[in-house]
């Protein structure tokens, strides 16, 4: 899959996903990372992307037209698939919102900084709006690749499969159950017995029933409107 990012500093989102997983399926190529920069298309006399809010007030707004360019020049390429603007404003990113995402042959990630950005863009050109949580970071970068890296580790081939999206959190409705592995300081002190037994259906027996206690404990919400509230 190709994953478009519109963002004021292309080296953070390179950099930040360069590691692990994510930096392999991206020097095998099985995701594809293009970021552009508005800067390269701001054609007014300084190269201006940032401009002051109308109607007064603190700081600088993204400006519509080197968003445009920018985006014209994506679709000049090849198509821009959904346009995702990240921003507090947008709905909760949600695991399955994810998943959809990573059956799409592209997607376009547009990261705010300053202010935010030109609302006529959000208006003319996003798709969906989204947020990472309740609260506001200082620029749309790691916000895109919170999503980046959600989306990724779902596509064929990312996660081998010893370490299965399948598994995580959230995949199946609930939280993880505890991991643990050997200590030469702790020994098999507190490992619950049953994951030495080998026994491997009592093992998921006893992993399903964590993730379902632990569900229940720390997030009664996820469990709304299923068999277990
Ligand atoms: C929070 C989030 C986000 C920001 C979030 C525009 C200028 C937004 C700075 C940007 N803060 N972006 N995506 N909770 N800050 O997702």
């Amino acid at each position: 899959m190709e994953i478009n990012v519109i963002t004021l500093f292309p080296q953070m989102v390179q950099q930040t996903l360069s590691y692990g997983v994510i930096g392999k399926a991206i020097e095998s190529g099985v995701l594809k990372l293009n970021c552009f920069n508005p800067r390269d298309f701001a054609e007014n006399k300084h190269g201006r992307v940032d401009d002051k809010p109308f109607g007064g007030g603190a700081g600088m707004v993204m400006m519509y037209d080197p968003l445009l360019r920018t985006l014209e020049h994506i679709a000049t390429r090849g198509q821009t698939g959904s346009v995702v603007f990240l921003s507090p404003q947008g709905g909760k990113l949600e695991q399955r919102q994810c998943n959809d995402w990573a059956n799409m042959a592209q997607i376009t990630l547009v990261c705010g900084r300053y202010e935010g950005v030109d609302q006529r863009f959000i208006d003319q050109h996003v798709d969906i709006e989204i947020s990472i949580g309740d609260y506001v970071i200082s620029g749309g970068e790691m916000a895109a690749c919170v999503v980046i890296d959600a989306v990724a580790r779902q596509l064929q081939g990312v996660l081998g499969s010893e370490e299965s999206a399948e598994t995580d959190s959230f995949m199946n409705g609930m939280l993880g159950y505890p991991q643990y592995t050997r200590s030469e300081l702790l020994g098999q002190s507190g490992v619950p017995p049953v994951l030495l037994s080998g026994h491997h259906e009592a093992i998921q027996k006893w992993r399903d029933a964590q993730s379902l206690e632990i569900t229940k404990r720390r997030r009664p919400d996820l469990l709304e409107g299923t068999s277990e509230s």
